[in-house]
């Protein structure tokens, strides 16, 4: 429209030339315009509009956009193998990592004590064949040799045991079954080598149970310290010198 504006005006101007006087003025006369003396004529008729001007330049670049929807999720890789045992955790360390390993600890811990208690029970069933008895949480054993009572009581000792010092009826049985599959007479951890006709445990302590055979304990010949117990089960206080089978107990 602009251009069509432009194009009327210089149609107009070349008209008026035709028309009127050219005055210039100016330094050089290069300033010129058109006087005539005659009524302007009326305005004529717009021009057509013009062809579209070349394209503009390319405008800024614009806002970013808005984020657009999560996509579909990944596949899951594959399991990793299991690391080696790591170097102990500092001191005071806490949360699940240390619950893990402390539950690993008590699994593995678990199995180990499972086959230790197979191992024992397969022992205890040998020892038991063989030459041992048991009466609740002790065991009897015997190597099935003769002593006198400091030997017999060295021998215990050295096994880690002590000998045989029946504390109640059950245990006198597990004993005097020894007895009888060796058809030997065992000496007991009894005596009263310290005051005579008091006996003892070996740690000292009185005795607090006793079954002994009619008429004992007579002390025979002013010589009998120690206590033999026959095949029957049944106890005799005899000279701590004399031989008798070896019997231990452990618990
Ligand atoms: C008999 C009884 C016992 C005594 C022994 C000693 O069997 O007098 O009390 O201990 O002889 O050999
Ligand atoms: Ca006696």
């Amino acid at each position: 429209m602009l251009l069509l504006q432009t194009l009327s005006a210089l149609l107009l101007g070349v008209s008026l030339v035709a028309a009127g006087t050219k005055v210039c003025h100016g330094k050089d006369k290069d300033v010129c315009s058109i006087v005539t003396c005659e009524s302007p004529g009326k305005d004529g008729l717009s021009g057509k509009d013009g062809n579209e001007g070349p394209r503009g330049p390319v405008g800024e670049q614009g806002p970013p956009g808005l984020n657009g929807p999560p996509g579909p999720q990944g596949i899951a890789g594959i399991q990793g193998l299991r690391g080696a045992q790591g170097p102990q955790g500092e001191k005071g360390e806490t949360g699940a990592s240390a619950l893990e390993a402390l539950k690993i600890q008590i699994l593995s811990m678990g199995g180990r004590l499972t086959a230790l208690q197979i191992t024992i029970t397969a022992m205890i069933k040998a020892l038991l064949f063989s030459r041992g008895t048991s009466a609740g949480d002790k065991f009897f054993v015997t190597n099935g040799v003769e002593g006198n009572y400091n030997d017999a009581k060295a021998t215990c000792s050295k096994a880690g045991g002590q000998l045989a010092s029946p504390l109640n009826s059950e245990e006198n049985q597990a004993v005097s079954a020894l007895s009888l599959q060796y058809k030997k007479k065992p000496f007991l951890g009894i005596n009263d080598i310290e005051t005579e006709g008091t006996f003892r445990y070996l740690t000292g302590e009185l005795i607090g149970y006793s079954n002994w055979n009619p008429n004992e304990p007579n002390n025979d010949k002013g010589v009998e310290d120690c206590v033999e117990m026959y095949t029957t089960g049944k106890w005799n206080d005899k000279n701590c010198n004399e031989k008798h089978l070896v019997v231990c107990e452990f618990f």
